[in-house]
C-alpha cells in the first residue's frame, strides 16, 4: 500500500522539495494550503498536479482536524510557519500564533483524531533557536545538546514548537521528531531571504535589468546547505524505529560577503562592492551573528550527508535566476 503524507507549508521552499521527494517514493501527497484565494495555487496545480490540496490554516484547529481526517496520513510534515526572522520583529504576536501555537494545533489535531499511535510527525525546528552567542561555543558547531538562546520572536516561537513536540512525544508516545535544520537554500527560496535576494539581483545586474542591490548586515555568517539535500533528512527521521531530534547542517560557515563574492564571480565581476549599498531598513533589532552546525548524529544514525557544497549552491542559484530572468521581458 502506498503511504500517505500530509505536508503543511506546501507552497514554501521545503514543501516543494519534500513533495517531489515523497512523490518519487510513491507516496500519495496531501498539501495544506491557506487562504481563500492563495496566489500560489495556480503554479502548484500546473507544476505539481500530483499534490492533493487541502484548504486549512495552522491557526484554525478545525481545519487541521479536517485535513487529517481527509488525508488519513501515515506521516505529517509540519513545515508551515511564518519563517522570516526580520518580519517576525514586525508581527511578533502573529508569529507566536502561527509558528509557535500552530504546531500545538497540528499535534492536537493528531491526538483528537486518534492518530497518536499511528501517525509519524516531523517538526521543522531551526538553528535560530541557538542564537549564535559566544558562550554557546559556535566555533565547535551546535549539536543536539547545545543550549538554546533564541534572538528573535521567530526563534522564540520555534523553541515553543520544538518543546511542545518533545512533550507530545513523552506524554502521549507520539512518533514525533524535530529536525533542527540550519539554513538551506536553493532555486525555490523566497526572494525575501538574503541568498535568493542576492542570486536574483546578480542575475538582473548581469542582464542589465538592475544596477545595484541594497542589503543590511554583511558580516553575519550562516551554515548554508541545499534544500533538496535537507528534505531527504526529514524523510529519514520519520523512517527510524524511534523518534528523536537531529541537527542537519554542512559543518561550514560563510558570511554574506562570501556569498556576494562567489555570486558576482559567477557573472565575471571580481569586485562586488560598487554594486552593493547598505540599507539600515534590512538590519534587525537583535542579530544572530554566526551559525555553525554539527551534523555528526544525523550522519551516523540516519546515514544522511549533504551533497551540494557552498560553491555549488551559489552556482546553482545564480544560474537558475539568470535562466528565469532571461526568459521574461519584465524589468
Ligand atoms: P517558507 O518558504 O517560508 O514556507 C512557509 C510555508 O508556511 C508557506 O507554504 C506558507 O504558506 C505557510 N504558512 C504560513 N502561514 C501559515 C498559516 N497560518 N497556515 C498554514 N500555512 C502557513 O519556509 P521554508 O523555507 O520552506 O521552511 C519550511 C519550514 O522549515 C518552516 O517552518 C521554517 O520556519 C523552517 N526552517 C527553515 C529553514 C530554512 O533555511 N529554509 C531552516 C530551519 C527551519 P503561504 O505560501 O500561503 O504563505
Ligand atoms: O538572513 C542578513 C540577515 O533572512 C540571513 C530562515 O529560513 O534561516 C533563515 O533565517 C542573514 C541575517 O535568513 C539582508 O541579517 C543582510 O544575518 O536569509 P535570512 P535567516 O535570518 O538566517 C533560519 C535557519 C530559519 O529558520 C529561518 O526560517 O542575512 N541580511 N541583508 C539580510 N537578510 C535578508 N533577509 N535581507 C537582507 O537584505
Amino acid at each position: 500500500m502506498a503511504k500517505q503524507a500530509l505536508i503543511t507549508g506546501i507552497t514554501g521552499q521545503d514543501g516543494y522539495h519534500l513533495s517531489e521527494l515523497l512523490h518519487a517514493k510513491g507516496y500519495t501527497v496531501y498539501g495544506l494550503m491557506r487562504g481563500q484565494q492563495n496566489p500560489k495555487r495556480g503554479r502548484l496545480e500546473q507544476e505539481q498536479p500530483f499534490i492533493k490540496l487541502v484548504e486549512g490554516d495552522l491557526t484554525d484547529q478545525s481545519s487541521l482536524i479536517r485535513a487529517i481526517e481527509l488525508a488519513k496520513p501515515d506521516e505529517v510534515y509540519n513545515l508551515a510557519a511564518i519563517s522570516h526572522v526580520g518580519y517576525s520583529f514586525k508581527t511578533p504576536q502573529l508569529v507566536a500564533d502561527v509558528t509557535g501555537k500552530g504546531t500545538l494545533n497540528v499535534l492536537e489535531a493528531i491526538r483528537l483524531t486518534g492518530g497518536t499511535k499511528s501517525i509519524r510527525f516531523y517538526q521543522a525546528s531551526t538553528s535560530e533557536m541557538f542564537g549564535g552567542l559566544d558562550y554557546n561555543r559556535p566555533g565547535k558547531g551546535y549539536d543536539e545538546d547545545a543550549l538554546f538562546h533564541p534572538r528573535s520572536p521567530y526563534g522564540v516561537a520555534k523553541l515553543y514548537a520544538h518543546w511542545i513536540t518533545k512533550n507530545y512525544r513523552e506524554a502521549y508516545g507520539i512518533h514525533a521528531s524535530c529536525g533542527i535544520l540550519f539554513n538551506h537554500e536553493g532555486e525555490r527560496r523566497g526572494l525575501e531571504f538574503v541568498t535568493r535576494k542576492i542570486s536574483n539581483a546578480v542575475a538582473r545586474i548581469h542582464l542589465g535589468k538592475q544596477d545595484h542591490i541594497e542589503l543590511g548586515n554583511l558580516d553575519s555568517k550562516r551554515d548554508w546547505g541545499y534544500a533538496g539535500d535537507y528534505v531527504e533528512g526529514m524523510w529519514l527521521m520519520l523512517q527510524q524505529a524511534k523518534p528523536d531530534d537531529y541537527v542537519l547542517a554542512t559543518g561550514e560557515t560563510h558570511s554574506i560577503r562570501d556569498f556576494l563574492e562567489l555570486s558576482f564571480k559567477q557573472i565575471g565581476i571580481d569586485d562586488w562592492k560598487p554594486y552593493v549599498k547598505q540599507n539600515p531598513a534590512f538590519m534587525r533589532p537583535s542579530e544572530v551573528d554566526i551559525l555553525l552546525g554539527n551534523p555528526a548524529k544525523a550522519e551516523r544514525v540516519l546515514g544522511w550527508k549533504r551533497k551540494v557544497d557552498f560553491p555549488g549552491l551559489v552556482k546553482l542559484m545564480v544560474e537558475y535566476d539568470i535562466g528565469i530572468e532571461s526568459a521574461t521581458n519584465l524589468v
